[in-house]
């Protein structure tokens, strides 16, 4: 037996994640204008993103805390309307000054910045001007925000995620995009969408290499590995049409430069693929990503849709955060139906907990495409509680972590290689759905969805445990003594 303490290699990324509408706020200030998501977010029920975590005004403090924990790596967002308030043209020096000093206070605390180009956040000036990502022009509009990005900030900046998490982007269309009603009932435009995105990503992962000195283009996928109820035939196959359409659809495109072919044709059965323009793919194959960034919270998992069922259902999220409030699963017609697995906990909000899941799909992963990745987020999202001590107990957290990290160790132990651990969220932020109701952070942020409060920072359990996985570059992680976690 080998008796080598295990731990994570040599030169692993420890940190952590968010995105800029989500932490930032500032959403109208020293020039910014908003996005669609600043838009999307007023009126929830929820809090919307005008204060957010108040990162904006309290990066110093936040970057200290990240220092404090040991973190070596930090994932964030650039805000595209705060350089480009209104998406083209021109550029807001206070904008493009905010994330000189963000950059240099993180290098300056020896923590490599992992940013992120686009995390939903499209201008509202481009929505209002040509309906946004539905328009083509959005390709050439983001390619000259991403080269500018790159020419500025290219000399501090190696890693690049590009796109977050796309697949959730189709899954979400009207919730990820501001979608003028018109389109509401055409759901060809999600995969149009995609499209664009798909070349914009290209062209700017292009960029990447022709600028950056070993710069290395990626993206954050959001991933589901997805399990087939049971060994029923038409229910493995059903299994089969959801990797093709969910994961492959979009890793063969990044990876191997064309569209998974079973999805794309299952499209053009149903009158939803995209229009795909002479040249396309050529830039689309020569834009290839380097790496992955993986943001993965729950399995999924199919079964072939019962007759009644078989016909266009869109998801929908749990808002309630009732266990089983589940809005709706998504039904593709002769092809899946989105189930509750049977087998496995969720949280709250209906998200499986599967630990097991983060192993499998990176050795999958690596077995198709052999391809550098990283985990860009993973994270279980609770109402964590303010005790009267000031004290945030979240073990529950302290367990999902745990669990998700060894599965990361085994995954690399069977030859994956996995170049760091990004979760989500460093500080609580605003969640896509849920507002401040639903918190995932190291650190919690006094405030909730009816008052912004005094924004206080204060770290939480998991803060502490993770200090010192990271401090054992993970070696903690196999510690079997009671007092010790
Ligand atoms: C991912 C997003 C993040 C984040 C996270 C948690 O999909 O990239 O932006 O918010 O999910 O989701 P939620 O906030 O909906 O709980």
């Amino acid at each position: 037996m080998d008796q080598k303490p295990k731990q994570m290699p040599k030169g692993f990324l420890w940190g952590a994640a968010t995105s800029a509408y989500q932490v930032e706020g500032a959403a109208a200030e020293d020039g910014k204008k908003l996005s669609q998501m600043d838009v999307l977010n007023q009126n929830t029920g929820f809090s919307d993103a005008s204060i957010a975590s108040d990162h904006y005004h309290r990066y110093k403090e936040d970057i200290a805390l990240m220092k404090e924990c040991g973190f070596n790596a930090y994932r964030f967002s650039f805000s595209w309307s705060r350089i480009f308030p209104d998406g083209v043209g021109d550029v807001n020096p206070k904008g493009v000054a905010f994330y000189d000093d963000l950059i240099d206070e993180l290098l300056r605390n020896g923590i490599t910045p992992v940013p992120t180009i686009y995390h939903y956040d499209m201008p509202m000036a481009l929505v209002e001007k040509y309906d946004g990502w539905i328009s083509r022009q959005s390709v050439e509009d983001f390619a000259s925000y991403g080269e500018f990005l790159i020419l500025r900030y290219g000399d501090r900046i190696k890693n690049w995620l590009i796109i977050n998490e796309q697949s959730i982007i189709v899954e979400f269309w009207k919730k990820k995009n501001y979608i003028p009603p018109k389109y509401h009932d055409n759901p060809q435009i999600k995969f149009q969408i995609n499209h664009h995105m798909n070349l914009a990503q290209a062209k700017v992962s292009s960029l990447i290499h022709k600028y950056v000195k070993d710069g290395r283009a990626g993206s954050a996928i959001g991933y589901s590995p997805v399990y087939g109820l049971n060994s029923s035939p038409k229910n493995m196959l059903a299994m089969l049409n959801a990797e093709d359409l969910k994961n492959h659809f979009f890793l063969d495109i990044y990876f191997r430069g064309e569209y998974a072919p079973g999805a794309l044709n299952y499209l053009k059965e149903h009158q939803m693929a995209p229009v795909i323009q002479e040249g396309d793919m050529e830039a689309i194959r020569e834009g290839r990503l380097d790496f992955l960034g993986v943001n993965y919270y729950a399995s999924k998992c199919v079964k072939y849709p019962d007759k009644e069922k078989n016909h266009l259902i869109e998801a929908k999220s749990n808002l309630t955060g009732q266990k089983g409030a589940m809005g709706a699963y998504e039904v593709m017609p002769d092809f899946y139906e989105y189930i509750k697995n049977p087998n496995a906990d969720t949280n709250d909000w209906d998200w499986t907990i599967d630990p097991d899941g983060m192993e499998y799909l990176l050795r999958d992963i690596y077995e198709r495409y052999r391809i550098p990745m990283m985990i860009t987020e993973n994270g279980i999202g609770a109402r964590d509680m303010l005790e009267a001590d000031g004290r945030i107990h979240d073990d529950y957290r302290i367990d999902y972590w745990k669990k998700h990290l060894k599965a990361i160790h085994r995954a690399i132990e069977m030859g994956v290689e996995v170049e760091g651990f990004l979760p989500w969220s460093f500080v609580d932020v605003l969640s896509t759905s849920n507002g401040y109701q639903k918190r995932y952070g190291l650190v919690y942020v006094n405030r909730d969805d009816e008052s912004p409060k005094d924004l206080n920072r204060m770290k939480k359990d998991s803060f502490y445990w993770y200090q010192k996985v990271i401090e054992s570059n993970g070696a903690l992680l196999w510690n079997t003594d009671p007092f010790v976690r």
